[in-house]
């Protein structure tokens, strides 16, 4: 499809003009001290057009020649984003439609701790049940004092599966009519790491602004852990609570 954006239209120009611009330089060198356009009678102007124009036709296919020669020695781009794991020991990713989603009641969910409505804090109900319930509007809190730094989120499955990667909201993904961005507000994941039936894992940045970690896991186990190492603070002036809106676990089917 044929690209007129502003990036592709200066590109473009200066791919295929600043070469014949170039060639207009070197015909104009070469009246000057050859006298060449002067025997082909042409004067310097006329000649140093008809380069730039030979130029450009000439450029122009052995650019194409050499875009695609680079195109077909370039590596294959890494489809996984965010924080997905990318070390070479990692399955490649499943072919679409063998890798589906592990939904209730497939596996049970626990954590650290949760805030409820018994609890002494007396706020919202914020449940560890919120992470897996599919409403990206509620969010699983942590209950403790602080940014939750240390807290954890756990799927048990109720037989082991070939989990073939994880996905979860690094903070309260959510835009309150009142209050604003809520992630921005709340504590969010900086570092985490997972636990896969006990096998603790490599911890894993997460950037300030990115509201959404993935990672490849490719094991079979019956049981997973979040733990979030490390936190961003959040704005809210007085409540400080770790969050995450929804935690997503995708299994390779036989
Ligand atoms: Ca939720």
């Amino acid at each position: 499809m044929l690209d007129l954006s502003p990036d592709s239209i200066l590109t473009g120009a200066v791919q295929q003009i600043f070469p014949a611009f170039v060639l207009a330089l070197v015909a104009a060198a070469l009246h000057v001290t050859t006298g060449i356009p002067s025997r082909l009678h042409v004067g310097k102007a006329a000649g140093a057009l008809v380069a730039a124009v030979l130029g450009a036709l000439c450029w122009w296919p052995v650019n194409v020649a050499w875009t695609h020669l680079r195109s077909a020695s370039a590596p294959s781009a890494n489809i996984r984003s965010g924080n997905a794991d990318s070390r070479s020991e990692t399955p490649p990713p499943a072919a679409p439609g063998r890798s589906v989603r592990v939904k209730r009641p497939e596996f049970d969910v626990s954590c650290s701790s949760e805030q409820t409505r018994t609890s002494h804090t007396q706020r919202r109900s914020h449940p560890c049940e919120f992470a897996v319930d599919g409403d990206p509007t509620t969010a699983w809190q942590e209950d403790v004092d602080g940014c939750g730094d240390g807290s954890w989120i756990q799927l048990r499955f109720r037989q082991p599966i070939a989990i073939d990667r994880i996905s979860f909201t690094t903070g309260f993904d959510k835009t309150d009519w009142q209050l604003g961005d809520l992630f921005a507000k709340n504590c969010h994941v900086a570092a985490y790491h997972l636990e896969i039936d006990g096998n603790v894992q490599q911890t894993k940045p997460v950037g300030p602004s990115e509201r959404r970690a993935e990672g490849v896991v490719g094991k079979v186990a019956a049981q997973l852990r979040i733990v979030v190492d490390r936190t961003y603070p959040g704005t809210f002036p007085k409540e400080v609570d770790l969050a995450i809106t929804e935690l997503s676990v995708w299994k390779l089917e036989p």
